[in-house]
């Protein structure tokens, strides 16, 4: 096992990773920007070092300065968290050609999922259930113009390099898709230096539902079940639940099985999420694979009473996954919700802002990550996810229940966050019933998700 290790990351998940180092005996090292100076990750941790100014590109995305942190503090590997440098192929290579473990998969697995042609590819091979579109990438309008026509309009346009909603275009007519192919090749020129789209059928009013894996570097790669992530607005996820309510027996063996198989295929070790499109019809369809640990992690960890982060700890060191499938079970159900320091009442704006009072929920089913405390500053400069509340419960409606209670103990003063919109939604029937969709908030609040 690692004696020590740096996280090149921040908040609630430079947390987590440094609670499960600890119950593995592993020493942490945090880096922080002038920004988190004062931030929970810098004191949890056994070292800390400053590695520049708030902007993230002079400090957590800045690789020559997290790999000199790394090197004069002397560890054996690195964890990434989410977002910052989590899926960049480049960033895990340096890692590994300065003989630092990056705590993730191998270069060549994030290679070969992260761009969606490569890993459409891989799918179609591996009886992967995919949307009907093109094979490779559109070579010519003329061959997109063809497809489209074949496969029937709407067609969305995906870029290669993309994720996340960027990128993408839907087009109705031969019209739009020749506008919204310059478009998408433009702006994935611009946006990640590689105008690769792609074409798939659209499919409307889908639900999003994933699958949690992990691998080891032995060949096993086992999956955790499935997390329903529909609940979102401008492709951030507000809630994410597992069991997934309108999932039955054999659609849940089915995508499960199907996430297995692609990993398998990848060659994927450590944690990862294979996404899929759930059609109102009930049939799947893969959107991609994310090569790293997620936010909504804990709902899986509370279904299963695994922890993935000292899993993903020990895959790395070269260790063998200790349970096999059949060891893996899924009980209760368990919903998580994102709080941000934003105003739902006013456009979703940041608050950023000191925390003069904080009181956290509590009590049985109830669980937290969070950096944040009485008297904590949340920069501006940040994601504004400031903590996730998750609780997890023998039934929906008793999680449901349990949220609600949960939420109306939260206290933060005085800056605005999404708790009061999270309540809102525990009470909304259609939510209730998960008679839902992923336009459901952009619906329910207007136009754009704005109220
Ligand atoms: C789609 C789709 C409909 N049909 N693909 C959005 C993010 C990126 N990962 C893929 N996305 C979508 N791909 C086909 N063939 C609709 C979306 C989509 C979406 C997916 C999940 C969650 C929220 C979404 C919001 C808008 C569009």
């Amino acid at each position: 096992m690692f004696s020590r290790i740096l996280i090149a990351n921040r908040g609630e998940i430079a947390v987590r990773i440094i609670r499960a180092a600890r119950e593995l005996d592993i020493e942490t090292v945090a880096v922080h920007s002038t920004a988190d100076a004062d931030s929970l990750h810098v004191k949890m941790a056994d070292r800390a070092i400053c590695i520049g100014p708030p902007p993230a590109g002079e400090s957590y995305l800045n690789i020559p300065r997290i790999i000199s942190a790394a090197e004069v503090a002397n560890v054996d590997a690195i964890h990434p968290g989410y977002g910052f440098l989590a899926e960049n192929a480049h960033f895990a290579e340096v890692c590994r050609s300065c003989n630092i473990e990056f705590i993730g998969p191998s270069v060549e697995a994030m290679g070969a999922l992260g761009d969606k042609v490569k890993c459409r590819k891989l799918a179609l091979e591996h009886k992967v259930p995919t949307s009907p579109g093109s094979k490779g990438k559109i070579e010519s309008e003329e061959q997109a113009i063809k497809l489209a026509r074949q496969i029937g309009y709407p067609v969305m346009i995906k870029a290669a390099a993309g994720g996340g909603g960027r990128g993408m275009r839907v087009a109705h007519n031969d019209i739009s898709l020749s506008s919204g192919l310059a478009n998408a090749m433009n702006e994935a020129q611009g946006a990640f230096g590689d105008a690769t789209v792609y074409i798939e059928k659209y499919i409307e009013h889908a639900r999003h539902v994933e699958v949690q894996i992990i691998g080891d570097q032995h060949g096993n790669v086992l999956h955790l079940f499935e997390r329903d992530c529909t609940m979102q607005r401008r492709h951030q996820k507000l809630i994410e639940e597992s069991p997934c309510p309108v999932l039955d027996e054999e659609g849940r063996d089915e995508i499960c099985r199907a996430a297995v198989r692609l990993a398998k295929a990848a060659g994927y070790h450590s944690a990862g999420t294979v996404e899929f499109l759930m059609s109102q019809e009930g049939e799947f369809y893969l959107m991609e694979v994310n090569t790293r640990l997620q936010v909504e992690h804990p709902v899986t960890e509370s279904i299963t009473g695994l922890d993935l982060v000292k899993l993903q700890l020990r895959v790395a060191a070269g260790e063998k996954l200790p349970l096999t499938q059949r060891q893996v079970q899924s009980r209760g159900h368990a919903i998580e919700v994102r709080i941000n320091a934003e105003d739902p009442d006013n456009r979703f704006a940041p608050s950023p802002g000191r925390i003069d009072h904080l009181q956290l929920p509590g009590g049985p089913g109830v669980r937290i990550d969070t950096h944040c405390h009485s008297g904590y500053r949340v920069p501006p400069n940040y994601d504004s996810m400031i903590g996730k509340l998750i609780v997890h419960q023998p039934t929906r409606s008793e999680a449901i229940a349990t949220m609600q209670r949960a939420l109306s103990e939260f206290q933060i003063e005085p800056i605005r966050t999404t708790i009061p919109l999270h309540a809102q939604l525990m009470r909304n029937a259609d939510f209730r019933e998960s008679n839902i969709h992923i336009h459901f908030v952009e619906k329910l609040l207007g136009g754009s998700g704005n109220p």
